[in-house]
Order: structure tokens, then sequence, then C-alpha cells
């Protein structure tokens, strides 16, 4: 077997949302009628996926009386047995009925918020029976065009009365949820609340069950950005806050493109898959993208699914291979001096460290002058990403 055949182990999953997807855009009809719920799990488990998360609306669309839901859970459930899937996350879909087309749990109705929070009760009820253990929050209408509209700084509020409740209702069922945030800056929404895993993560800091809410970072939300995915990635890991990711492709100043894991910024992804598997990451890896609008066909659309794992796994084995590269080890070496007297200056404040610090002469010419070798470095690492180790 390659090292590239996904395993279950690999905890690869990917959202019914992604291959329901028929690719319909603004400006054109579907190209292929997307996959059912059921069919979608028949189609993946032969490639090695662990599971697939949903929203309650993949699952049961809107308005179906309790009868009707309840057996096509009961199908649902029936099929995850039969091919060996499971649902690691489930999440709400609080964007696509026109009732949210002002927000959700930062509508300025309060007859809106309410009905956010009794949609996503009973969406966590159905993720809970699922077996699902991460709940995401993606509040892709808690935003605005006008902010004369709107009070962005009631919208935090609000945000934070939502999350508060909701966290205390996980509680009270006795349902073993962890919450991730999921920030985006802009789409559908002109601009989107707490636009970024920072501003998540700040936000977070300020709940109530801070311990049950961390995040969920995609590629694509944060490229939008212009910002570093890898950097933001790592701020919420060293937190202890990286409780899902969203793994996809995307080019910065772009739309929203949901591309393959990897098909754009292999660099990007290569440093995020490195430190995922470096710093022992145990989520689930989540491809929340969608095959291109001009796949119409088993082949290309599954494809695209196995491109995804078959990217993340080469980029794991690209970055042990870099890391057991000597070139590599030497110029890391270099770039990350050791001085055991320097470094018991450091750490914790004591005044005693602080007089130690302020006394102590440093030979700054000296240290200034040694090499930095950034540019070699860099290029090994282009040398073995692109499969050249002379
Ligand atoms: C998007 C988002 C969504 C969310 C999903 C789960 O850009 O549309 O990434 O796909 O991830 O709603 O919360
Ligand atoms: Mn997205
Ligand atoms: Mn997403």
């Amino acid at each position: 077997m390659s090292l590239f055949t996904p395993q279950k182990s690999d905890r690869f999953t990917f959202g019914l949302w992604t291959l329901q997807n028929n690719g319909r855009d603004p400006f054109g009809e579907p190209t292929r009628p997307g996959y059912d719920p059921l069919t979608m799990l028949d189609k993946l488990a032969d490639l090695g996926v662990y599971g697939v998360n949903l929203h309650d609306h993949d699952l049961l669309g809107f308005g179906k009386s309790i009868a009707e839901q309840d057996s096509i859970i009961a199908a649902f459930k029936q099929r995850l047995h039969d091919t060996g899937l499971c649902v690691p996350m489930a999440t709400t879909n609080l964007f696509t009925h026109p009732i949210f087309r002002d927000g959700a749990f930062t509508s300025n109705d309060p007859k809106v918020r309410a009905f956010a929070l009794q949609k996503t009760m009973r969406s966590m009820d159905v993720g809970n029976e699922l077996g699902a253990k991460v709940y995401v929050f993606w509040g892709g209408r808690e935003g605005a065009e006008v902010d004369a509209g709107k009070d962005a700084v009631v919208a935090s509020k609000r945000m934070r009365e939502a999350m508060d409740f909701l966290c205390e209702y996980s509680v009270a069922q006795g349902y073993d949820y962890k919450f991730a945030l999921e920030a985006k800056p802009n789409e559908p929404r002109g601009d989107i609340y707490m636009p970024t895993t920072g501003a998540m993560l700040g936000f977070i800091a300020t709940l109530k069950h801070s311990e049950m809410v961390g995040v969920n970072p995609e590629v694509a939300h944060e490229t939008i950005a212009g910002l570093n995915f890898y950097h933001a990635v790592a701020q919420a890991l060293e937190a202890g806050k990286l409780f899902h990711i969203d793994l996809n492709g995307q080019k910065p100043g772009r739309f929203d493109q949901d591309l393959r894991f990897g098909q754009e910024d292999a660099k990007n992804a290569f440093f995020l898959v490195r430190m995922l598997e470096n710093y022992g990451y145990k989520g689930s890896l989540h491809f929340d993208a969608h095959p291109l609008r001009t796949a119409s066909d088993d082949a290309d659309i599954l494809g695209f699914v196995k491109g995804c794992m078959r990217s993340y796994l080469i980029l794991k084995e690209k970055a042990r291979i870099f890391d057991a590269d000597p070139v590599v080890q030497e110029l890391l070496a270099q770039l990350n001096p050791s001085c055991s007297e320097s470094e018991a200056l450091l750490g914790e404040y004591t005044p005693e460290r602080a007089n130690a610090i302020q006394t102590r002469q440093f030979d700054v010419d000296g240290i200034t002058a040694q090499a930095l070798p950034y540019e070699q470095l860099d290029q090994r690492l282009f040398d073995i990403l692109m499969g050249i180790q002379d």
C-alpha cells in the first residue's frame, strides 16, 4: 500500500455540503446533480475517509415534520453503520433561509435571534444523536453591508449572549460538545463580524464557558483576507484552542473559491501540515472544499476527494523529508544559535533576572554580524517540494 493511500486513522472528513454541491454559482446553473447524503456515504466509504460532517439543513432540509426528520435520521444512521463512517462534527445552517438575511444571533429582530437559538438547539440534539463531539459555529450572515443600521458593539454582545446560552444548553443536556468558532472576513455579507481567527480567540476569552470553546480556522477565510494561515493556526494551537480545522485551497483577494486542498500555495500548506503533524493535532482533518464547477462526472468529483487527502499525505511525507534532511538541519542550526548563558537570563520575571539583563554587556556588532541563511533554506525547501535533492 502506498504511503499516500488514506486510512481511517488519518481522520479525514468531508462536509455533506461539499459533495451536495452541484456547481451552481451566482452566474450559472448547476453543472452536476450533486450527491444526496446516502449516496455520498457509499461513495466515500471505499476511499479511506473517516467521517462526514453536516449542517442540520444538509440532512433534513428546512421545515420537515418531526416524523419525517426521524425517518431520515434513522436511514442515515443505518447507512453510517453499513459504511463504517462516523459524524465527528455537526453545525447549524443559519444562512440559507431568508429569515436569516440580516443575521441570526446578531439580528436586530429578537424573534430571529430566538428562532436561531431554537434551530441551533434542535440541530445540537441531532448532532449528538449522530455522535458528534465538535459543534461548529460559522456566522455567514452575522454581519452588515450598512453599518448605519446595526450597532457592531451590540453585535458582539448578542453573539456572546448566544454562545453563553448554548454552552449552558450543551452542559444541561449532558452533551459532550466542544464548540469551534469559524471566522470569515466577508461573503456572503459585505463584512462579517469577528472576521479572523485571531478576533475569535479574543472573543472566546470573554465567554462564560471559554474552556469549552475554541476555533475552526479555514484556509480560504484567512487567505481571502491576505493573512498567513499557518500563523493563524499556530496561534490557536499554542493557545490550546484548535478544536477543528477546515482545509481547502484559495488564492488571496478572490471570491471564496473552496479549492481542493493543496491546489494553491503549496508552501503555506506544507507548513500547516508539518505543524499539525509535529505538534500532534488530534482533531479531524476536515475538507471544506468542493469540486471545480467543471467537474461533472464521478471520476472528476471523486478525483477531487482523493486529491484533497493525497495532497495532505504528500505534504506530510515532504515534512518528514524536510525535517530529516542534513542540509536543512545544518541551516536550521545556524538560524537557531544556542547560548546557555543567555538562555538563563530569559524566562519568567524575577528581580535578579531583570538585574542580570540590565547589567549584561552584549557584543552588539558580533551578534549582528552572524549569518542568517534564509535564502539557502528557502531554496532547499523549494527543491524538496519539487522533488529535487541533489
Ligand atoms: C463557508 C464556510 C462554511 C462553513 C460551514 C460549517 O465559507 O461557506 O466555510 O462552509 O464551514 O457552514 O460551519
Ligand atoms: Mn469557507
Ligand atoms: Mn468552512
